[in-house]
């Protein structure tokens, strides 16, 4: 079932073809940390921008890379995560995704295959950081292994959007590696993937994914 993210119109994606503008999607469950992370970093001068008509909120930031002037558009969603989909227009030239769990609440470790195969779906080669948040709440979690980034070739980070702990760190590399990865990737590559994003927007089947599996390993080593 998708969101209720409307279909965001192209000419208000075109500006992420230029060279200097990057675009990287945060997903997770509700009430994991997303947009907590997102002001965390920003925290000076930020200037959210509410698409309302959207549903989203478009966190912009400006820095400066290898000399070079860069705008981010951090992507942030407002609640749609309770259908478990994103519109494909959210996923849409997305250069970087940051995927978000709470240590707290086991199920929100164990969406994250959902939310990583939806993110496959659409955008199969762009990096993704999976960030574990709230450790703040108890340090001990540090101690326990989140398998599912290892399995999946994924950078992992313990964060807390409380008191800032390697908040920096995850939201400099997301930045990184979306220019890196915008650099290697042809135009080509996108336009092909738009077709087939529109070509086949309703096949999504479940390929027999491997959630138990994640849980299992998870609680395996809480002890
Ligand atoms: N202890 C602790 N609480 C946090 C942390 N980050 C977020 N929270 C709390 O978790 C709740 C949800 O945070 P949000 O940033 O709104 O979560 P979200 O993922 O944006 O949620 P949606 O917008 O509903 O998708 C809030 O009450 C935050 O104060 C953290 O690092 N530590
Ligand atoms: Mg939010």
């Amino acid at each position: 079932m998708a969101g209720d993210v409307k279909r965001i119109p192209d000419s208000e994606q075109e500006k992420y073809d230029s060279d200097e503008q990057v675009k990287i999607i945060c997903l997770g469950d509700s009430a994991v940390g997303k947009s907590k992370l997102m002001e965390r970093f920003l925290m000076d001068g930020y200037r959210p921008q509410q698409l309302s008509t959207y549903a989203l909120t478009l966190y912009k930031y400006n820095t400066t890379i290898n000399g070079k002037p860069v705008l981010v558009d951090f992507w942030d969603t407002a609640g749609q995560e309770r259908f478990q989909s994103m519109h494909p227009s959210y996923y849409h030239k997305a250069h970087a995704c940051v995927m978000v769990f709470d240590v707290q609440r086991k199920i929100t470790y164990k969406n994250l295959s959902s939310w990583y195969k939806e993110l496959r779906e659409y955008r199969p080669e762009i990096p993704c950081l999976v960030v574990a948040n709230k450790i703040d709440a108890d340090m001990r979690v540090t101690q326990k292994s989140f398998n599912f980034a290892k399995k999946q070739g994924l950078p992992f980070y313990f964060v807390s959007a409380a008191d800032g702990t390697n908040v920096v760190k995850v939201f400099k590399d997301a930045i990184n590696m979306a220019l890196s990865y915008k650099k290697n990737s042809s135009d080509f590559m996108d336009v092909v993937m738009r077709e087939l994003e529109n070509f086949d927007l309703e096949g999504k089947e479940d390929s027999g994914g491997d959630e138990e599996e994640e849980e299992e390993e998870e609680e395996g080593k809480a002890a």
